[in-house]
């Protein structure tokens, strides 16, 4: 990195004051891993080749549709957010792609955003585009939906916009669009469920005839919210349906809180694999919804279940399996970059587990109806700690080992709370 946030010679005091424990931990780890026939360097090196993508919109105070609490000192335009997101990247060295969002990352020059990214060594992940909200001068609301809306200017509206997108995207460097759309009903009988589905099909293949030869396009479900009655595009199943109909380059996106409560995500992961469909990850946690929570806080176990399917995946990848992993979340009580920072450990943590899991021994146990052998084979892996390998890992790239103290100590929000301006009150995005 050429530009870092945070003084380098803070990481290095940090860092050389821990390292002896962290040795130890890490040998101790290493022979107890050994005994189990895993080369710990082995999971180490996979780790440090793992990256997720941090959303520009988490670097922010989110909120909920009652409020929104700022946080001084956070970013109010994507200048700051990439600065934030470098600090996560300098302190965690797992997060060097950050996903944009558009209208609300706009600039004048995307030549220079993607030069100023990649001075902080970063680059962009998949673009998005919001057709869920009205900005300001726009011609057409969204109140009828977008894609699907039964208003033919509004589609033309929706399907302009997502084009645009990718025409930015093109300049800085991101090879993929996520498309999320509102669209639905909050009333029994308010639209066609059929027809309402052909319309979105007819303008999201136009959208896909503009993606470049090595651009995905990403379709994102979702089960409700906005709309509360039916979603245009509200599962797996539409999802699917509207990928294989749009052409091999269209793919499914995951986001963890878009399912029904206790639904099985991590066979939806393997069924998408298994129609050469799974795209990508918006990764969170959830309670009840929809809940944008950090990754892993509430049920770290199903997120390791999403990661062994993804290392199955991974050894009968099928054709273009290369799926984004991004973090969703919205932060309403944590400063963002710790969240995030928190959230990229966990998933690089359930990615080693996974990755450790003894798979001859499982395929065997399965094969061979051994119930109980086949769980723990499994729960060996979930229970093993793996922070000494994850803190090695940023070590060696040159992250923090603690990244929590680092951070704290740089006192880097309360710099930036003397810099950048004020954040209004209000609602929160959700
Ligand atoms: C909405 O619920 C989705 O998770 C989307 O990914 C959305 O585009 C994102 O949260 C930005 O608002
Ligand atoms: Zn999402
Ligand atoms: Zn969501």
């Amino acid at each position: 990195m050429t530009n870092m946030p945070i003084s380098a010679e803070l990481v290095a005091e940090h860092n050389a004051a821990s390292r002896d424990a962290l040795s130890d931990e890490y040998d101790s780890l290493g022979r107890k891993l050994g005994r189990r026939g895993i080369a710990i360097d082995a999971i180490k090196e996979k780790v440090k080749s793992f990256g997720v993508a941090v959303p520009s919109w988490g670097t922010g105070r989110g909120g909920t549709r009652f409020a929104k609490f700022p946080l001084a000192g956070e970013p109010t335009n994507i200048h700051e957010k990439l600065e934030d997101c470098a600090v996560i990247h300098q302190l965690g060295r797992s997060t060097p792609g950050v996903s944009p969002h558009f209208p609300w990352d706009c600039v004048d020059d995307y030549t220079a955003l993607r030069e100023e990214a990649n001075a902080y060594g970063l680059v962009f992940d998949a673009v998005n585009s919001n057709t869920f909200q009205d900005q300001p001068g726009q011609a057409h609301t969204y109140a009828t939906g977008s894609l699907s809306s039964t208003v033919e200017a509004t589609r033309q509206q929706a399907i302009d916009h997502n084009v645009e997108c990718i025409e930015i995207g093109k300049q800085i460097g991101s090879k993929a669009l996520t498309v999320w759309v509102g669209d639905g009903t909050n009333f029994p009988g308010q639209q066609d469920l059929g027809r309402s589905f052909d319309r979105y099909l007819a303008a999201a293949s136009q959208v896909y005839s503009a993606l470049p030869g090595d651009w995905k396009m990403m379709l994102e479900h979702k089960m409700f919210e906005p709309a509360f009655y039916s979603s245009v595009i509200s599962d797996w199943g539409s999802s699917l349906m509207a990928a294989q109909q749009l052409g091999d380059q269209c793919k499914c996106l995951v986001d963890l809180g878009h399912h029904a409560p206790n639904v099985n995500i991590e066979q939806i992961v393997a069924r998408l694999h298994h129609a050469g469909k799974l795209g990508g990850f918006h990764f969170n946690d959830s309670k009840y919804g929809d809940d944008d929570l950090d990754s892993g806080s509430i049920n770290p176990h199903q997120l390791f279940l999403v990661f062994n399917e993804l290392i199955e995946a991974e050894l009968s990848p099928g054709k273009g399996f290369d799926p984004s992993y991004m973090i969703d979340q919205s932060h309403n009580v944590t400063d963002p970059i710790e969240s995030m920072l928190s959230s990229a450990e966990t998933i690089a943590g359930c990615y080693a587990r996974a990755a450790m899991v003894d798979r001859d021994a499982l395929h065997a146990a399965q094969d061979g109806n051994d119930v109980m052998l086949a769980f723990r084979t499994l729960r060996t892996a979930y229970e093993t700690d793996v922070t000494p390998i994850l803190a090695m890992a940023r070590d060696e790239l040159g992250g923090a080992i603690d990244w929590l103290g680092v951070y704290r100590s740089s006192k880097y929000r309360d710099r930036k709370a003397q810099e950048r301006k004020a954040v209004g009150l209000g609602a929160g995005i959700v």
